[in-house]
């Protein structure tokens, strides 16, 4: 029963966070971590800083995020953004046709990965109603100890928090502690192929990854069919991106 559409339906309606174990198999898993290592191989002298790819240190040697993966064709990742067996699920979640806004991958290395600091991704995306979801899958044994997201269930419901314009890494906009709102943080533990699987308006974030563990998932995010970017909130948030780009250059 508990594994029934249902059952992972209503939970993830009054969470806002489900986890879905075994989404994928350690074949797939192998096949994504291979695939982005070719990725980052053959793009990586063109990749944008803070749009395409942040690094997780100062020397720009090693990658903590890769953002926008959608516009590139001809990976692995592409084709399992499409597979029946996660869209089926993703619409399920949604209730609607589910289309795809982007691919993303947080390859946080053990000992530098950098902290995601809490954010609803709303307040990046701009969807209207704001009806979307990630599935994040992981790509290795994920946990607390390796900065695993930390989700706030039920803050799905509370509407946009207020966010903070930011310089760190990955994330231009942040939700500061004194604005979080109460309720229980989960923090979950998956094994490779797992996923988590959060709402649009979810509150969370990850700490550093001060293991000696990598800490990698891939991210596919989708938005319901009937849902509308809101061009001009997309804009602000664009061009906010840009100022903030270019304070952390200056
Ligand atoms: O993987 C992480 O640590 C952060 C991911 C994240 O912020 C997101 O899914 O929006």
């Amino acid at each position: 029963m508990q594994n029934s559409l249902y059952y992972k339906r209503d939970n993830f309606d009054s969470t806002g966070v489900i986890v879905e174990p075994k989404l994928i198999s350690t074949t797939d898993v192998d096949a994504v971590i291979k695939d982005l290592d070719r990725f980052l191989k053959e793009n990586k002298d063109n990749l944008e800083e803070g749009k395409e790819i942040n690094y997780a240190n100062s020397e720009k040697t090693v990658a903590n995020s890769f953002h926008r993966l959608e516009n590139y064709q001809g990976y692995f990742f592409n084709e399992l953004s499409k597979r029946s067996k996660i869209v089926d699920l993703a619409e399920e979640l949604l209730k609607d046709k589910a289309e795809l806004i982007s691919i993303q991958a947080f390859v946080k290395p053990g000992n530098m990965g950098l902290a995601a600091p809490y954010h609803q991704d709303n307040a990046y995306w701009c969807i209207e109603p704001d009806n979307g979801l990630t599935i994040w899958i992981a790509l290795d044994k994920c946990d607390k100890s390796n900065g695993m997201i930390k989700y706030v269930t039920g803050s799905h419901k509370i509407g946009v928090v207020e966010h903070t314009p930011s310089l760190a890494p990955g994330s231009s906009q942040i939700i500061e502690e004194k604005n979080l709102p109460d309720g229980e943080v989960f923090n979950p533990s998956l094994n490779p192929g797992d996923a988590a699987i959060h709402h649009t308006m979810n509150i969370h974030g990850s700490n550093p990854n001060n293991s000696g563990k990598q800490r990698r998932g891939i991210l596919f995010c989708y938005k319901g069919k009937k849902t509308q970017r809101n061009m001009e909130l997309f804009d602000r948030y664009q061009k906010n991106l840009d100022k903030v780009m270019e304070l952390r250059n200056a």
